[in-house]
């Protein structure tokens, strides 16, 4: 339990690693590298242009690990793959791990297809693993002789393919490294505590002998690279992570440094890992998330995400700000997995098709989701990705304020105009009723004004045709606690939601809304708890539905009843628990849908 405890820890609190300091450079900083103060909007117009623009980048976790795919001795440890030889999952001793070595010959890894995969994906750069939590450095290293080139039949350095591939691709490169967390070096985090002399081992030794060592050489070897994706800084000292940065800032002055360096000296932010945040963020930022459920080759993993998933969450996050940085786990032979390689490509072919969407593209006015998908903008363009299409032939979108010009379904470089009218506040599209296109379609409204800061009514809609899940994150909570809260459903497979707990008699969650069209409407909640509770739902008209339901311990959405809307227009939707457990009863979402 304690181990468990202590692993949650280092993946949990100490990943990102990202503070305020971390949206502009820090003037002590500054004055360090005797640099001027670089802003959000220099760093976007120098070295985070590609950051910037692309929008879409590929990670590769690959290492010894990847030789394994979640097995041991026979035995199979669902979770994340790299994690094997942790005692949270097969508890490898180290000497163990380091024969494995001698297995590893990847004699299928390909740079060039690899790159190439990358490239017809619509990503505009590849970050991968030199060296993970292992130890097992990915690269040919005079540092440190566990290495793939020293200690393998391989004997080939892929780093060094795989960053020519990409220069020849015309793609961005980077390295991620562990720089706090190596298991089988004494010193490094979660390592040996004694040198294999006995003698006990430091930290500072690790960083001077290993560490440091290892970033100079793929700061040196692989020609200009674009990201240094340090992870896990855990406890490490301040002096240690500016001597690291000072010194890729030295060598490698165009590289991009994502936040979980620590210390709040990155370039941008990386949100929690597989987490899609559901609010705008301001500054530069980025959020990875994996094909299946690991990050590394894991030989039972085939959940991957669909073309349609990817691209949702891509959309998503480039509607909320950021960039996406979307991971492949190549096998123990270097192959990337069939199945996610396939997703990737079809992704790669709608992208062709709609660059705007995700290239160079800015966030979201409305500040979050739409039902039926999302928007990004560019210049006086909106662009509405449809991932639900509706049936009834018609698109709603809430609280249009600024002027539409005009609006133009889209099918590649073909373009056909809609009408569209303005009812209730809403802007209402006349759109076919087949889907324009596969998975994903999209419409081209264009405004009198720049659409990112376009003016609309936040609020979120009830739509005639959709349902509307309503979270958590945009309710008002009074008398009760609302938090974003997180766990692992396998290993190190992060959940991320919202969630209100901590319920009293006069608590109340309220969601202001847009409704469209007056009449009934489902009402679910998604909540989990014990026993049986119940809860209370009333709007401003005075519109009560009350009842008891079962609760489970995970997030399940059940029935609670119809709800009235007597007019359409703004009404406010409250929801407390009346009866169960309150500390125990947590609610995730409402849902609201129309009976038709
Ligand atoms: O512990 C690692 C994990 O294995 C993986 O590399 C992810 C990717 O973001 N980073 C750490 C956990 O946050």
């Amino acid at each position: 339990m304690k181990n468990i405890i202590a692993v949650l820890v280092i993946l949990s609190t100490m990943h990102t690693g990202f503070s305020q300091e971390a949206k502009t450079r820090t003037e002590s900083m500054d004055k360090m590298w005797g640099e001027t103060t670089v802003s959000v909007d220099a760093l976007k117009a120098s070295r985070g242009k590609l950051f910037d623009e692309s929008n879409f980048g590929m990670f590769i976790h690959w290492g010894l690990f990847s030789h394994l795919g979640g097995k041991w001795q026979n035995k199979t440890y669902y979770g994340i793959g790299e994690w094997i030889m942790n005692p949270n999952m097969a508890g490898i001793p180290v000497k163990e791990y380091r024969k494995i070595a001698k297995e590893f010959n990847p004699v299928e890894f390909n740079a060039k297809a690899i790159a190439q995969l990358a490239k017809n994906a619509g990503m505009k750069y590849i970050i991968i693993t030199s060296k993970h939590h292992e130890g097992f450095a990915m690269f040919d290293s005079k540092a440190d002789p566990f290495n793939i080139v020293a200690a393998t039949p391989f004997a080939r350095d892929p780093m060094k393919e795989l960053s020519v591939a990409c220069h020849e691709l015309g793609l961005g490169f980077g390295f991620y490294y562990s720089h706090n967390q190596d298991w089988t070096s004494p010193g490094g985090s979660g390592g040996p505590i004694l040198n294999d002399d006995g003698t006990p081992a430091t930290f500072e030794e690790y960083f001077y002998r290993k560490c440091k060592p290892q970033v100079k050489e793929i700061c040196t070897n692989y020609g200009p690279i674009d990201f240094v994706w340090f992870d896990t800084p855990g406890n490490m000292k301040k002096e240690l992570v500016v001597e690291l940065v000072k010194m890729v800032r030295e060598l490698q002055p165009n590289a991009m440094l994502c936040s979980r360096v620590g210390h709040g000296m990155g370039d941008y932010a990386s949100k929690g890992d597989m987490e899609v945040p559901p609010s705008n963020i301001e500054g530069l930022w980025e959020t990875c998330d994996t094909n299946n459920d690991s990050w590394s080759f894991a030989w039972y993993d085939n959940n991957f995400k669909s073309p349609k998933e990817i691209l949702h969450r891509l959309v998503s996050t480039v509607g909320r700000g950021g960039t996406y940085l979307f991971n492949v786990g190549p096998d123990g032979m270097g192959k990337v997995p069939e199945m996610g390689a396939e997703f990737l490509l079809e992704t790669g072919k709608w992208l062709q098709k709609y660059p705007q969407v995700v290239y160079g593209a800015g966030s979201s006015p409305w500040g979050h989701a739409l039902p039926w998908g999302d928007v990004t903008t560019k210049g006086n363009s909106m662009y509405l990705s449809v991932f639900e299409w509706p049936q009834d032939g018609k698109l709603y979108i809430p609280g249009m304020e600024s002027k539409v010009v005009s609006a133009k379904t889209l099918n590649g470089r073909s373009s056909k105009s809609i009408s569209f009218e303005k009812k209730n506040e809403w802007l209402v599209l006349n759109v076919p009723f087949k889907p324009l296109d596969s998975p994903v379609s999209v419409i081209e409204l264009k405004l009198d004004t720049n659409a990112e800061t376009a003016k609309v009514n936040t609020n979120h809609g009830i739509y005639p045709n959709i349902q509307i899940e309503l979270l958590t994150e945009f309710a008002e909570v009074t008398g009760a606690e609302k938090e974003k809260v997180r766990w692992m459903e396998k290993f190190g497979e992060w959940k991320h939601v919202n969630q209100i707990s901590k319920w009293s008699e006069n608590s109340k969650a309220v969601w202001t809304v847009e409704v469209f069209e007056p009449g009934y409407y489902y009402l679910d909640l998604r909540y989990k708890g014990e026993g049986k509770l119940v809860w209370k739902t009333i709007t401003d008209e005075g519109i009560l539905v009350q009842n008891q339901q079962a609760a489970t311990e995970k997030y399940v959405d059940y029935h609670m009843g119809i709800i009235e809307f007597k007019t359409a227009g703004k009404h406010t939707i409250s929801v407390n628990l009346v009866e169960g457990n309150p500390g125990t009863s947590s609610l995730e979402s409402i849902k609201i849908f129309p009976i038709k």
